[in-house]
């Protein structure tokens, strides 16, 4: 029987980068989740009897979430629901089931790599028919909505089991729990070798993968263990938990240092890796040697013709503005375009659905493809294994044969966290009015060469994004980005990008910290960063 339900607005329902995020109190709180999904709902049109994908990365509130989606969904007329088994299906998993289902979207229930549990974050994300992150004018249309709303359609009926494989029927209605890993692990046997892969296991060739007791245990565990004869014992942390362990399932440096300890040891594994909470970003570290994830996605774009899969080149590679411009090298070389995108990987979509793009990734550790609709964390060390594999080599030389062909882009992101919200908006007002004075200025040996506030015309649907980022460029062609996060929970948080280009080899193995060192200073005194967040130190480093 379905329900109608009075309720009010909440305040401060508008997805952020990637979805709304929020304590898991404030999702608690009575109607809060269904008066978020009913506002989606109620921007759609012509989903009567369409399917629904949902599915989480496992964090606590997870089942429950499930249970009110479902509910809803089915109230207001989708005809199928497909869930992953107990609630969890990867954020790439899930694009990868939408599209080959025909499902008419999706909703991700994750706040990614922020902490789970009771005191964590919690998150929702609409994804759409491509399999991808709603685009802004959803997004907006949703924030409008929810500012509105009077009451939401439920489906008065007991909780539904999510554990037992199969079909439930509701009348005209299907409920199907699938298993979440079995089509995702198909779509990555057809694009890289696994036969290559497996002979370089086989081989002796050791990895160690974090799962971080999030969402990519299961996968892991069945892809590289199970499917590519991984030594047992390479994934760790394989089982989801609810509270991720206790840890911050961010595959940074910070949190994952014991993998950067691990690869840094003499008698490390060959690659050390991890994923993050819902799967979609990743970490990469060869012995003795980390890869950023701007590096990373240049690496990928150069070598990718030697997966099947992109086997007959890319076509186009795409970055968010804050990703260092390694990747444009690359582009510059093969002679493909190179898209500048906003920061969110919803501005990926339209240039993967018009074919425009093959590779896609961010610093903030995502990469992917045209494979699916989101950065996909399997995927990358997928890749990397297939590179290595066919190359013969080992990371530390992959990376540093880049670099002596295309250059280094020596490359820092400094996080500020939690600084008082108006602190951080008059930090970023002071900046952009003095955009126009700054061209010309010059500080010891840097001379800023331009400035601006990056602006984005999407080239597919001809939309447009103001304001996405701060950008002050060298003439020695460094650069420092500043933007705020979309993503966080509490405060504000600063991201201050640092990047600075060295073509020659002899000078391509100083520290990044010795390479970025005046860039550094001065990111602190052009902004005023002490004087208007009270900081004098970054709280990340990465
Ligand atoms: C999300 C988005 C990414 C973005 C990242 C950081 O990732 O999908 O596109 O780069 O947030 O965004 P911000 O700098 O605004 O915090 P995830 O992995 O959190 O879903």
């Amino acid at each position: 029987m379905v329900e109608t339900v009075e309720t009010a607005p909440f305040e401060g329902q508008r997805p952020g980068t990637s979805g709304l995020r929020k304590k898991t109190p404030v999702f608690q709180q009575p109607h809060y989740v269904a008066n978020f999904v009913q506002s989606i709902f109620d921007c759609l049109e012509g989903y009567e009897g369409a399917t629904l994908v949902v599915g989480g990365d496992g964090r606590f509130f997870n089942r429950e979430a499930i249970q009110t989606v479902v509910k809803i969904a089915l109230a207001n007329g989708f005809g199928r629901v497909l869930i992953g088994q107990g609630g969890i299906l990867s954020t790439p998993a899930t694009s990868n089931v939408i599209r080959q289902y025909g499902a008419f979207g999706g909703i991700i229930l994750s706040a990614s790599h922020n902490p789970g549990g009771p005191h964590g974050d919690f998150g929702i994300k609409y994804n759409v028919a491509n399999g991808g992150p709603a685009p802004e004018k959803v997004t907006e249309a949703v924030f409008a909505r929810t500012k509105e709303i009077s009451s939401y359609r439920i489906l008065k009926a007991p909780d539904f089991d999510l554990d037992a494989l199969g079909t439930t029927r509701l009348g005209e209605q299907t409920i199907e729990i699938i298993d979440p890993v079995a089509d995702y692990a198909a779509l990555m046997r057809k694009l890289f070798d696994f036969e290559r892969i497996r002979a370089l296991f086989k081989s002796g060739f050791r990895l160690k993968f974090d799962a971080m007791s999030a969402v990519t245990g299961p996968y892991a565990s069945r892809i590289f263990e199970d499917m590519l004869g991984a030594q047992a014992g390479s994934v760790l942390n394989a089982t989801p938990l609810p509270d991720f362990g206790g840890r911050h399932p961010d595959p940074n440096l910070v949190h994952a240092k014991h993998l950067l300890d691990l690869a840094m040891s003499p008698d490390g594994p060959d690659l050390c890796a991890a994923s993050d909470g819902d799967g979609d970003r990743n970490l990469v570290i060869g012995r003795g040697r980390f890869v950023t994830p701007s590096d990373s996605l240049a690496i990928i774009a150069a070598n990718a013709h030697l997966a099947p899969g992109y086997a007959s080149g890319v076509k186009g590679i795409a970055r968010s503005m804050p990703t260092s411009r390694a990747a444009d090298k690359v582009a510059e070389k093969i002679g493909v375009a190179l898209y500048e995108t906003p920061t969110g990987w919803k501005f990926f979509g339209n240039l993967l659905d018009a074919g425009m793009a093959t590779i896609c990734g961010e610093e903030s550790a995502g990469a992917g493809s045209d494979h699916v609709r989101e950065k996909d964390g399997l995927w990358a060390v997928l890749m990397w294994l297939n590179i290595l594999a066919a190359r013969g080599e080992g990371v530390d030389a992959v990376v540093t044969k880049h670099w002596a062909e295309h250059g280094r882009n020596y490359y820092a992101r400094h996080d500020y966290e939690e600084v008082e919200a108006a602190g951080a908006d008059e930090l970023m007002q002071t900046l952009r009015d003095a955009l126009p004075g700054l061209k010309g200025e010059t500080f010891g040996a840097l001379r800023i060469a331009g400035a601006d506030d990056f602006a984005y015309h999407d080239p597919v649907d001809g939309s447009d994004s103001a304001r996405q980022g701060i950008r002050v460029h060298f003439e020695d062609d460094g650069r420092i980005v500043y933007r705020l996060s979309g993503t966080g929970t509490a405060g504000a948080t600063l991201r201050v990008y640092i990047e600075r280009y060295e073509p020659d080899p002899a000078r391509q193995q100083m520290t990044t910290q010795e390479a970025l060192a005046d860039l550094a200073r001065l990111s602190q005194e052009l902004a005023g960063i002490a004087r208007f967040t009270g900081r004098k130190a970054p709280s990340v480093v990465t």
